[in-house]
């Protein structure tokens, strides 16, 4: 350890994630920075922007497909374990051996067998052979990218497949007659695999396509700019990505394409032919909400977090840059009026009105009932922060001071 601070690398032998141990060795490439960005779980927050915009797309997809009986086509994963095998993460979806992709200067390998996944992509085979037809899965992805604002070693993807068979694009397609969605003796080409039918990649890119535009144009209205761009991915065939405009610039939000039918005959879903889509959470995010950078999603400063703290998912909400200037916290601990009429929420309001924009954020972080008094204890945590120059803690102390005693005063609390 040179200046106090910790190695980039441990030097621990062996590296533990939860129950389970990994042996290092060459591969090993995991730094402690990127390993305590695992069970952030930013997209299960109650409030994020990425949880919120989750839940958007969830509900997309939910009224756009109905199942049978009520319950959604579609089925949700957004707990699956971060670690995977390189066979998941490569090997099930047909990544070459050779393949760029793989190398350690891309991905964060814990050894030779096992990396924190760099797509939600790793996914897919184990779900397809679990008898999955149409899913979502989102969750964190780690790779060793560039840094900038777009850009960070962690973020989250949400990836959807959607599988069908002969039987099921004639009937949602109201086709008038079956048309065979395999040939055993085509050609690979630009449009098309081996085995598919023309017509069977012309309805399946148009019910990816129609899905994908309908989304955004739910995301970001009616009127959003988009564009789609052919791309390669080993395993969907063709492939494209969609751009959207951001702050004057093209900027890439997912991958999607036909599904290659080696990858579900391996999955033995042999009978059916899919699309499949991986969207980044965060990039989506940014233009939603209008956030500069980001690294903002995994501030824990609450200048961001407050700005989020609404229950509907659908609330607009445009990003404000928070202020420079450093917090201020106190902590303010009472008992309740033994009568039961005091609420957080007429705190909250006192606090506001004494404390108007110093207050960033105002949180309950204690309560408890003392039994011999028989009465509720409450603390609730205070953070200062001016927007336009550094409070003094003495300043914070001066604001802090008038909130206690008007609580104590009108809403008849006792200061411990
Ligand atoms: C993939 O990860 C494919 N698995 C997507 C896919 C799924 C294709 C299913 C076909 C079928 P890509 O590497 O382009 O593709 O990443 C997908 C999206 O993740 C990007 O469009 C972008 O929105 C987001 N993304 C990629 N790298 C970063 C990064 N470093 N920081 C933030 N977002 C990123
Ligand atoms: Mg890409």
């Amino acid at each position: 350890v040179v200046d106090g601070r910790k190695p980039a690398v441990p030097t621990e032998k062996k590296i533990t994630i939860g129950d389970v141990t990994y042996e290092r060795d060459s591969w090993t490439n995991i730094t402690p920075k990127v390993l305590e960005h695992l069970g952030r779980n930013l997209h299960l927050q109650q409030y994020h922007p990425l949880a919120f915009l989750k839940r958007r797309i969830e509900n997309f997809f939910y009224k756009n497909y109905p199942g049978r009986s009520r319950s959604p086509l579609f089925t949700l994963f957004d707990n699956l374990n971060p670690v995977v095998t390189t066979e998941q993460n490569f090997d099930s979806l047909l990544v070459p051996a050779d393949h760029v992709s793989r190398a350690k200067s891309d991905c964060y390998y814990l050894n030779e067998n096992y990396l924190l996944r760099a797509h939600t992509s790793s996914h897919q085979v184990e779900l397809i052979r679990m008898g999955m037809n149409n899913f979502l899965v989102v969750g964190d992805v780690y790779r060793r990218d560039e840094i900038d604002k777009s850009h960070y070693p962690v973020f989250h993807q949400m990836e959807g497949v959607r599988l069908l068979t002969k039987h099921d694009i004639f009937r949602n397609e109201n086709l008038a007659t079956e048309l065979p969605i395999f040939d055993p003796n085509g050609l690979r080409t630009a449009e098309k695999q081996e085995t598919h039918t023309l017509d069977a990649v012309y309805i399946l890119t148009k019910s990816l396509k129609t899905c994908l535009n309908e989304l955004c144009q739910e995301l970001f209205g009616k009127d959003v700019e988009i564009r789609w761009v052919e791309a390669y991915f080993p395993f969907t065939h063709p492939s494209w990505e969609i751009e959207v405009k951001f702050q004057g610039e093209w900027l890439e939000i997912l991958g999607c394409g036909i599904m290659e039918q080696k990858l579900l005959v391996n999955a033995g879903a042999d009978d059916k032919i899919g699309w499949a889509f991986g969207l980044g959470l965060e990039r989506i995010a940014m233009k939603l909400y209008g956030i500069p950078d980001i690294r903002l999603f995994w501030s824990v400063d609450s200048g961001f977090l407050h700005q989020f703290q609404v229950d509907d998912p659908y609330t607009p909400i445009t990003y404000k840059a928070v202020s420079q200037y450093p917090q201020c916290i106190n902590d303010i601990s009472f008992w309740l009026p033994a009568d039961g009429t005091f609420t957080s929420s007429d705190f909250y309001d006192l606090v506001r009105s004494i404390g108007g924009d110093m207050v960033e954020q105002v949180s309950l972080v204690d309560e408890f009932h003392h039994l011999k008094k028989s009465r509720w204890s409450h603390c609730y945590r205070i953070v200062y922060r001016h927007m336009q120059k550094t409070l003094s803690q003495e300043e914070a102390n001066k604001i802090h001071k008038l909130i206690e005693e008007a609580a104590t005063r009108d809403l008849r609390v006792e200061i411990r």
